[in-house]
């Protein structure tokens, strides 16, 4: 065997897009270190690229399909588990129509070229309105109120974070996340250079996180009230005459203004645990700063008033004549797919164009909450679901309310998992089919190119071979199936009719490569830039398209070709953020948060990122842990209305009183998973706790964060049992 040493690989694991190098020995992967010569990160690297290797040897990873067989999953051919698929969803279909069948897209198939590109001409032959994602759980606040205000829902302006002078930051913590809406590969390293040049960091965090320890303000602000904090910020702009929005075209500036009276520092100080002074003084600092970004993420989309934060971080983009320049908040342009690219028919934004069937949640972006997807399987009647295809997700740790879904998804008639793991979701499944690891496929990163922090373009081939099927092809197989085409359809004109139908769209030739690549090509020909796959095939370490540059007004989407800064559809909730500010702050509130060397529910069987500091654990303030009688160590019973948990306490001064900290993607202690590591390290499901019924009200978003809970110490502290079911199940029957 030959020694091939550094191959370039770009990490699909998080939003970060580092660059790495793979060194192999064989078809062993003997190292991966981050690639100095990368055009964007330099170097970098974090504890779960350097497992990329870990991952692929993983001996418990699946690289055959499963099936279930008398209740057993057992390793199949491909040929096999793809004719069980062919036996049961068209006739599924044929009986109960499409919305009997569901889809749920998780995390990595974003992060996958395969099921980026793939993906879409599937759930399109599936053509069923049960369409949910982890966007539920995460990021659709932020596509709402950009959608409404700038006519697109990829219209999401990123902190220009490497020439900015002020950056507010509201509930992220890049430093562990290493980003999000914004990808930027060492956060760090760029935090530090802003303080370098005379910069201010401002973090707005109920805990003081690694990212509040390397500000220069940190304000431990009470979980879910950010709007309000935000709305008092626009409050002093007006009140101190501090607006200028330059000469940004926008509607609705007096709207704010108006809808902004409420909310006066001293109204919000008590709800929001920020005293007037300081707000009064963040304001002025804000607009006094010669180039400013306010940012958001997870603490401010996934609460519950999600898409009020999300909206009013760009309101102060837009008054403080920030938004689309340099320093500012600015549009990226990326190479491939930017859905804004070309000048906009227009068209504006849409929401409830269907709903959901039990609850009636309005769909955002083609999306149904995923908070809901339990009623629609459980709840009797015409348009029920009754089949579940999962494509790289997890939610029965990652949903709301997860005991209710894990028991919903035992009750499906069929079930098909794509999936690279045999876990706390894909148990349920009659079949799961895993895919090749990231060093067995190639990558680029159609998505989150679109979010980062400079323009950059990089196709890293795959770095091994492989047996397993790539996604795309599984996808197409499946697409095949569903448009009765029967198990073994013609892959390669099924290919070329969707690369058809791309090029013409792009309107370019469709070329002569297959799969992705063929496809990444047609949209980098059809892009901004000009370049094709062999332009990035001759840079491994990728191109640099240069800094963010201003996109108005041909960026905006909407109808009147202007900013709306006060979209009705976003205002009317407005109301309902008021009554906040005199709810009483007495009791305990959840949030969540993430670990270095943990990826969402799903890396935990990997020895080198369980070895770690993750700690399972719930942080809570000393004062608050001697008031209710907890040790460090000891165990609590957390309860929420949802359910209840015990898990180990950790005491620590960083967390706000009044608030519990508990990180999400643990509980691997289920019978029939397979992975003795992520047992070892089982942790808790904090998810058993958080509320399928506490939602964003405008997205559907489930609020993961200001959950209320009770907390009170174990009655023995000697055996842990996770997961008790605190309200007993009910299966809705049908009217
Ligand atoms: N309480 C609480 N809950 C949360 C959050 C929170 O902050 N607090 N965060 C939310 C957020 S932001 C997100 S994005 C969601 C994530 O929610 P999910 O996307 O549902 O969960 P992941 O943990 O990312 O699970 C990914 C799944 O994909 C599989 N997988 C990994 N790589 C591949 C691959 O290449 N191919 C295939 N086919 N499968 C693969 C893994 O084995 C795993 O089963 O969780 C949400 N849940
Ligand atoms: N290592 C690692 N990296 C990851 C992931 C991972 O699991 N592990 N997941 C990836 C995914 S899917 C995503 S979406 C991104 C998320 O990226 P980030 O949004 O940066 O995620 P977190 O690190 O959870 O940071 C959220 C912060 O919000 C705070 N917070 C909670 N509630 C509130 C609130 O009401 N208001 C305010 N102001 N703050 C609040 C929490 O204390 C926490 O510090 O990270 C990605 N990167
Ligand atoms: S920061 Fe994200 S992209 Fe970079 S090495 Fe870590 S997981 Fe991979
Ligand atoms: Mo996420």
């Amino acid at each position: 065997m030959t020694t091939v040493p550094r191959v370039p690989l770009t990490c699909p694991l998080c939003e970060a897009t580092c660059g790495l190098e793979v060194t192999l020995d064989g078809d062993r992967v003997a190292g991966v270190r981050g690639d100095a010569a990368d055009v964007f990160s330099h170097g970098f690297i974090c504890p779960k690229g350097a497992s990329l290797g870990a991952l692929h040897h993983d001996p418990d990873r699946l690289r055959m399909p499963l099936l279930r067989r008398d209740g057993e999953l057992v390793e199949v051919s491909w040929d096999e588990a793809f004719a069980e698929i062919d036996r049961h969803l068209p006739a599924l279909i044929a009986e109960h129509g499409r919305e009997a069948v569901a889809v749920y897209a998780g995390n990595p198939a974003v992060h996958n070229t395969s099921t980026a590109l793939y993906g879409p001409a599937f759930y399109k032959a599936l053509n069923t309105r049960n369409f949910y994602t982890a966007g539920t759980v995460d990021q659709v606040p932020k596509h709402f109120s950009a959608g409404h205000m700038f006519g697109h829902a990829l219209t999401i302006p990123v902190p220009d974070l490497d020439r900015t002078d002020h950056l507010l930051m509201l509930g992220a913590n890049p430093l562990v996340s290493n980003g999000s809406l914004m990808t930027a590969p060492d956060v760090r390293g760029r935090l530090k250079a802003l303080r370098g040049r005379g910069g201010k960091l401002v973090v707005i965090d109920p805990k003081r996180s690694r990212t509040a320890e390397q500000a220069d303000e940190h304000h431990a602000i009470r979980p879910g009230t950010d709007a309000l904090l935000l709305f008092a910020l626009v409050r002093v702009l007006f009140d101190e005459n501090l607006v200028d929005t330059r000469d940004l075209p926008v509607n609705g500036v007096d709207e704010v203004r108006t809808l902004a009276e409420p909310f006066t520092p001293e109204a919000v100080a008590g709800a929001t645990g920020i005293a007037a002074a300081d707000i009064r003084r963040m304001a002025s600092e804000l607009a006094a700063a010669e180039r400013a970004a306010v940012y958001g993420r997870i603490g401010t989309t996934t609460q519950e008033f999600g898409t009020l934060a999300s909206w009013l971080i760009d309101v102060l983009n837009v008054l403080t004549g920030n938004l689309d320049r340099p320093g500012g908040a600015m549009f990226p342009l990326a190479a491939a797919g930017q859905s804004n690219a070309r000048p906009s028919k227009r068209r504006g934004f849409r929401t409830g164009r269907w709903h959901s069937r039990v609850r009636h949640l309005p769909e955002v972006i083609g999306e149904l909450p995923v908070a809901t997807l339990a009623d629609e399987i459980l709840t009797q009647g015409d348009g029920q679901v009754r089949a579940l295809i999962t494509v790289c997700g997890n939610p029965c740790l990652s949903a709301p309310n997860s005991a209710r879904l894990s028991e919903a998804l035992g009750r499906l008639d069929f079930m098909v998992s794509l999936d690279v793991y045999l876990n706390e979701t894909s148990r349920h499944a009659d079949v799961i089919l895993p895919g090749p690891t990231p060093l067995e496929r190639p990558h680029y990163d159609l998505a989150l190119y679109q979010l980062a922090v400079r323009n950059v373009a990089n196709w890293t081939p795959a770095a091994l071979p492989t047996d397993v099927p790539q996604e795309w092809q599984t996808l197409l197989r499946l697409t095949g199936i569903v448009m009765g085409m029967g198990p073994s359809a013609d892959l390669a004109a099924l290919d070329d009719f969707v690369a058809g139908e791309l090029a013409k769209r792009s309107e370019v030739p469709v070329g002569d490569r297959t799969g992705p690549a063929r496809l990444l090509d047609i949209m980098l020909r059809g892009g901004p830039y000009d370049l094709t796959l062999a332009d990035l095939e001759a840079a491994p370490h990728g191109v640099d398209l240069g800094p963010l540059r201003p996109r108005l007004p041909d960026v905006l989407g909407t109808p009147s070709g202007r900013i709306e800064l006060a979209p009705p559809e976003i205002t009317v909730d407005v109301p309902r953020l008021a009554a906040a500010v005199d709810r009483p702050t007495e009791g305990f509130v959840l949030i969540g948060r993430r670990q270095l060397s943990s990826n969402n529910s799903w890396m935990h069987n990997l020895e080198p990122l369980v070895r770690g500091t993750n700690r399972c654990t719930a942080q809570l303030n000393p004062a608050d842990a001697a008031r209710l009688g907890l040790v460090d160590g000891g165990i609590a019973v957390v309860r929420s209305r949802a359910g209840e948990i015990e898990v180990p306490v950790e005491i620590t001064d960083a967390i706000r009183p009044g608030v519990v900290s508990i990180p999400h993607g643990w509980g691997h202690d289920v019978d029939g998973t397979r992975g003795d590591v992520a047992r070892a390290h089982a942790g808790v499901n904090s998810n058993l706790l958080s509320d399928d019924q506490l939602l964003d009200a405008l997205s559907g978003t489930a609020a993961l964060n200001g959950i209320p809970v009770e907390i009170e110490p174990a009655a023995t502290t000697s055996e842990l049992s996770t997961g008790k079911i605190h309200k007993p199940l009910t299966v809705v029957p049908s009217r």
